[in-house]
C-alpha cells in the first residue's frame, strides 16, 4: 500500500488548519497586510526590524548593493549586541527579571537575571582583553550547555571580538581545524561535562588540541565539575572562576561596532564533507534574528521560552542567546540528555519553568513520540503558547502528534525553514495569522521571496520538486570575510545568478516544492546525492518514496559495495505496530522500482529502531555507509544518539 502523500501537496491539499482562536486573540502580529505592505515598501520595510534594537548611531542606508552579491546592511550604523541583548533591559527596569535560568545535568539549577548577566559578562569581558583580546580578535568557545557559554559569547560580542562556538563533543582534531582556519587567539572551555552521569575529561581534549597548535594560546578553564576532579592549569591556562572574581564590577564600555562588522564565525554543520566557515554581521543579524523572534516567535519581554539546540549549532546563537536575549525574554537552558534521569525531564522543565514557548526538532518530537504520550500528559502544559521546529522537514504524523499530545491542540506550530547561511528564519507561517500545513513549512516571511526553479533556473510551477532559491537579499544574511568571498560566490550565488544582468539569486542547496498557496516544502539537501549504476539520485526522492509507505516513518539510502559491486541500501524505521518485516520490505522495494525505476532497487531494506542523526537533527549518511563497507566510524561525536551504532552494526549482520 503506498499512500501518496506527495500528490496531495502537489495540488496544495494537506488539511489546512486556522491558528487557535485563543492564540490569535493575542499574538503579537496581527496585521494581515504585513506582507503585502513589506514587499510594496522593500528594503525599506526593514527599518522595522533596526528598530527593534538601539543603535550608538543610525544608519545612512538600509540596504547597500554596489558589491552585490555582498550585500551591505545598515550602512553607518553603529551598535554592540550584548549592550543590545543586556544593558538596554536594565534600562528599561528589568534588572531584576530572569534572562537565564539553567538546569545542570545533576538537577542543579542556576538563575541568572538581567543584572547577574550584566556583572558577569562585564567580568569575563575585562579578563579577556586582559589576556590580550582586542576588537576583531577570534575567541573560539568549545563548551557544553553551560551559562558560562552564553556569557563568553556576550563578553566577546561587548568588547568587538568575534566568537567562534564549537560544539564540545567535537574531538580535538576538528577542533585545531575550526580554531586554525578562524585564527583564534584564545579558547575558553571547561574541565569536563557529566555524561549519564560519569566524568568526562573535556580539557584533556582542548590540551590535545593546543599542542597540536603549536601556539601559545591563552586559555580560560570554566569548572563543571566541582571540587571531586582536580585540574592541573598549565601555563597560559586561567580558571574562570578566578577570572571572574577578580575583574568583578569591572566597567566595560560596550565597543560600538559598524553595523557591517563581522559579530562571530561559525561552522556549518558537517553531516558531508568539510566544514565551512560562515561570517554574520553585527546590525543585520541581529535586527533578523530579533525580529523573527518577535514576529515568529511571537516573543516579548519577559516571556518563557525554552530552545533544545545546542549552543554549537546556529540555532542556539540565533534562537537561545541573541534573538531571545535582544527581546528582553527569559530563557531556558538545559544542560544534558532529555531522557536522564528519565523520560519526564522535557515536561517537568516546561512545567517547572512555566515555558511558553518550545522550538526543538522532529527528531527530537520523534523520540518523543516513541517514548509516548503518557509522558507529557502527566505534566502541567498549560503554559505553553507556541511550538516550533527546525533542521528538517517534519512529517504530517510528526506535525500532528506535537500539535495534539505537546500543545493540546492551543498552540500553533512554526515549522521554520532557515540555515547557518540565513542566520534567521526565512520561510514559516506568521503563527497568529496564516493557516498551518502540516508537513510544509510555510509561505516566505514579509520582506523574504523565494522562488522553485529548474536546473536552469527556471521558475517552475506549484507542484514540480526543483531547487529552492531566494531572489532578494535579506538582512541577517551571510556576511563572508574577505578571504571567504570567492568560495561563497561559487558555492551560493554562482549557480542560478545572471551576473550580466547583475540579478543575483542564492542558491539554498535545498529541493523543494511550492504548492498553490505558496507554502514551501523544503524536502532535503539538494546534494545529498547517491550514485548507483553511474545514476546519481538524490537521497531525498528515494526517502519520499519509500516514506510514502504505510508503516515506514523514516528511512535513508546510502549507495555501498558490501558486495563488491556499488549497490543500494536502505535503512528505514517502522512504526512500533507493525512487526510484518517482510511485508513492508516488499513494499518499499515495490515503491522504489516504481517511483524511481528498477535500477534503483535497494540490495537491502535494513530496519533499525533509530537513524544516526547530528545534534542538528540531520542523519549522517557516513554513520551507514560505514555499517555497509564494514568500517569502523571512530569520531561518533557529531552524533546526537551515538548508542546507534553498535545497534546498527548488528541489524547489519543479521540481515
Ligand atoms: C537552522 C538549521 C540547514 C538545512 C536546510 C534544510 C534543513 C532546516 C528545515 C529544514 C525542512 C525545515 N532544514 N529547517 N528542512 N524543513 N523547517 O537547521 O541550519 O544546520 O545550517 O541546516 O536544514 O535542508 O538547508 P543548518
Amino acid at each position: 500500500m503506498v499512500d501518496d502523500g506527495s500528490d496531495s501537496l502537489r495540488r496544495g491539499g494537506v488539511p489546512k488548519r486556522r491558528p487557535p482562536s485563543q492564540f490569535a486573540r493575542g499574538a503579537t502580529v496581527t496585521d494581515p497586510e504585513l506582507r503585502e505592505r513589506f514587499a510594496r515598501e522593500w528594503p525599506d520595510c526593514w527599518a522595522e526590524s533596526a528598530a527593534l534594537l538601539e543603535w550608538t548611531e543610525p544608519y545612512d542606508e538600509i540596504l547597500e548593493d554596489d558589491d552585490a552579491p555582498f550585500y551591505r546592511w545598515f550602512v553607518g550604523g553603529r551598535l554592540n549586541a550584548a549592550e543590545n541583548c543586556i544593558d538596554r533591559h536594565l534600562e528599561a527596569g528589568r534588572k531584576t527579571q530572569v534572562a537565564l535560568r539553567w538546569e545542570g545535568k545533576r538537577g542543579e539549577r542556576r538563575t541568572y537575571t538581567y543584572h547577574d548577566l550584566h556583572r558577569e559578562v562585564s567580568a569575563v569581558a575585562a579578563a579577556l582583553c586582559d589576556l590580550g583580546v582586542g576588537e576583531d580578535d577570534v575567541v573560539t568557545c568549545y563548551l557544553p550547555k553551560l551559562p558560562e557559554l552564553p556569557i563568553a559569547m556576550l563578553a566577546c560580542a561587548r568588547i568587538g571580538a568575534l566568537h567562534n562556538v564549537v560544539f564540545a563533543g567535537f574531538a580535538p582534531d576538528a577542533l585545531v581545524e575550526r580554531m586554525a582556519d578562524t585564527d583564534s587567539s584564545a579558547l575558553i572551555t571547561c574541565d569536563g561535562a557529566f555524561r549519564e552521569g560519569t566524568a568526562v575529561d573535556q580539557k584533556r581534549k582542548a590540551d590535545a588540541a593546543l599542542a597540536d597548535l603549536e601556539a601559545s594560546i591563552p586559555t580560560v578553564v570554566v569548572d563543571r565539575l566541582g571540587s571531586d576532579h582536580e585540574t592541573r592549569l598549565g601555563p597560559d591556562q586561567y580558571d574562570y572562576d578566578a577570572l571572574v572574581e577578580r575583574f568583578d564590577g569591572a566597567d566595560v564600555p560596550p565597543v560600538a561596532r559598524a553595523a557591517t562588522d563581522p559579530l562571530f564565525h561559525i561552522h556549518t554543520s558537517g553531516t558531508t564533507g568539510e566544514p565551512q566557515r560562515m561570517t554574520h554581521a553585527t546590525g543585520g543579524y541581529l535586527a533578523g534574528t530579533a525580529w523573527t523572534t518577535r514576529t515568529v516567535f511571537d516573543l516579548s519581554p519577559g516571556d518563557t521560552y525554552w530552545c533544545t539546540a545546542d549552543l554549537g549549532w546556529i540555532t542556539g546563537h540565533s534562537y537561545v542567546v541573541y534573538g531571545p536575549l535582544a527581546r528582553g525574554a527569559t530563557v531556558v537552558l538545559a544542560e544534558g540528555s532529555l531522557r536522564y534521569p528519565d523520560r519526564h525531564r522535557p515536561w517537568e522543565l516546561i512545567e517547572r519553568n512555566g515555558v511558553e514557548v518550545f522550538y526543538t526538532t522532529p527528531g527530537v518530537i520523534r523520540t518523543f513520540m516513541k517514548w509516548g504520550e503518557s509522558f507529557p500528559a502527566a505534566h502541567d502544559r498549560s503554559s505553553l503558547r507556541l511550538l516550533g521546529t527546525v533542521g528538517e522537514p517534519i512529517g504530517p504524523d510528526t506535525w500532528e502528534w506535537y500539535y495534539r499530545h505537546v500543545g493540546d491542540e492551543r498552540c500553533p506550530i512554526v515549522d521554520t525553514w532557515w540555515q547557518t547561511e540565513t542566520g534567521a528564519v526565512l520561510l514559516s507561517t506568521l503563527p497568529g495569522l496564516d493557516e498551518m500545513k502540516p508537513g510544509a513549512a510555510g509561505p516566505p516571511l514579509p520582506g523574504i521571496e523565494a522562488q522553485v526553479v529548474d536546473s536552469d533556473g527556471r521558475e517552475l510551477p506549484p507542484g514540480e520538486p526543483g531547487y529552492l532559491t531566494l531572489t532578494k537579499p535579506w538582512p541577517s544574511m551571510l556576511s563572508p570575510v574577505e578571504g571567504d568571498r570567492y568560495w561563497v560566490l561559487a558555492e551560493y550565488w554562482q549557480q542560478f545568478s545572471d551576473r550580466r544582468a547583475d540579478t543575483w539569486r542564492y542558491f539554498t542547496g535545498d529541493r523543494a516544492v511550492v504548492d498553490e498557496d505558496g507554502y514551501v516544502t523544503a524536502t532535503g539537501r539538494a546534494d545529498d546525492v547517491v550514485t548507483v549504476g553511474n545514476r546519481r539520485l538524490g537521497t531525498a526522492e528515494l526517502e519520499a518514496a519509500i516514506t510514502a509507505v504505510d508503516g515506514v516513518t523514516e528511512a535513508a539510502a546510502v549507495a555501498g559495495s558490501a558486495d563488491g559491486e556499488t549497490d543500494l541500501y536502505v535503512f528505514a524505521t517502522a512504526e512500533q505496530e507493525r512487526t510484518d518485516r517482510d511485508a513492508l520490505r516488499g513494499a518499499i522495494r515495490d515503491a522504489v522500482v516504481e517511483r524511481i525505476g528498477r535500477f534503483a532497487e535497494p540490495a537491502a531494506v535494513v530496519f533499525t529502531p533509530e537513524l544516526p542523526e547530528t545534534h542538528s537533527g540531520k542523519t549522517m549518511y557516513r554513520v551507514l555507509e560505514g555499517v555497509v563497507d564494514d568500517e569502523r566510524l571512530e569520531d561518533t561525536e557529531p552524533l546526537r544518539n551515538p548508542e546507534i551504532v553498535g545497534e546498527l552494526e548488528t541489524v547489519w549482520r543479521s540481515e
